[in-house]
């Protein structure tokens, strides 16, 4: 999808590279040639014609236009936009490794909450952390087995709820109270070595248009107040992204997304 996208864009970039002067009519031929590209390309309508609007002001300043080079300086204004839009520079999680930190990993069915929480434990303890990985996502017990086979594979406690436990919030209670997330194990960390546990609680998958599910998660928020809410979504799902990532926000206002 993305190496199409670019190579769309590097012909209409290439075009307007030869023009010695530049008019407006060129600009909104080149914007409207890349709108289509944008939205051949899966892109969002209203991020498409966003990111349209904020090129084509930034374009029609009068100090690009009366430049020597026009056309290179908007093939810049082009790539600027796109990074931004692309996602510009990833933010840190807003973790202080002084204090207990919680993450709730939400998502879709299949999105990829429980490969991500693995991914970013190992990151967590990279960085000198001590990750726990707690399973919320009770309804498959594969589901629980799977959290715990990656955290054996990167050396992470997983605490996994009571084989008779349904609901999720005394899932997540019972382990916060449990010592692996107050007194990180004392091996398999770097110096110096943390005091207090990085929980990130994996849950399971949900339909966007399935309202009591994510009451049920809204209700885990609630008891966590976690200091992060991330959203894991698949990068290939295209513009459904778009609304995957509204109904999870105005529902549980997340923090960032994977
Ligand atoms: N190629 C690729 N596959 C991935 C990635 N992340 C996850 N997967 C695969 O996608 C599938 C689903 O990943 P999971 O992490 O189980 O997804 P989940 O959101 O936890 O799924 P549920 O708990 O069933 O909702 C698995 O086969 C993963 O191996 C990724 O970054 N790249
Ligand atoms: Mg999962």
């Amino acid at each position: 999808m993305f190496s199409q996208l670019g190579d769309k864009l590097q012909e209409i970039f290439k075009d307007l590279r030869g023009h010695g002067t530049i008019s407006e009519a060129n600009i909104d031929a080149a914007l409207h040639q890349v709108r289509l590209a944008l939205l051949e390309a899966d892109v969002d309508f209203q991020v498409a014609k966003k990111f349209i609007a904020r090129v084509k002001e930034k374009a029609l300043g009068e100090a690009v236009l009366r430049s020597i080079t026009p056309g290179q300086q908007i093939v810049k204004i082009f790539y600027d936009e796109l990074s931004i839009l692309l996602g510009g520079d990833p933010a840190a999680a807003g973790l202080d490794l002084g204090k207990p930190g919680r993450i709730l990993i939400v998502g879709l069915n299949g999105s990829g909450k429980t490969t991500s929480a693995a991914k970013l434990a190992r990151l967590l303890k990279k960085q000198g952390r001590a990750p726990v990985l707690v399973a919320c996502g009770l309804q498959r017990p594969a589901a629980i087995e799977q959290l715990a086979t990656l955290g054996k594979e990167i050396d992470v406690p997983v605490l996994t709820p009571d084989p008779n436990e349904k609901n999720v919030q005394r899932a997540a209670a019972a382990a916060l109270e449990s010592p692996a997330f107050a007194e990180p194990p004392s091996q398999g960390y770097g110096e110096p070595r943390p005091t207090v546990g990085q929980a990130i609680f994996d849950t399971a998958g949900r339909q966007e248009i399935d309202a009591a599910l994510i009451e049920e998660l809204k209700q885990l928020k609630d008891f966590l107040q976690p200091q992060e809410t991330l959203l894991v979504v698949d990068a290939a799902t295209g513009q459904q992204a778009v609304s995957v990532a509204t109904h999870f926000n105005d529902a549980l206002q997340i923090t960032g997304i994977i």
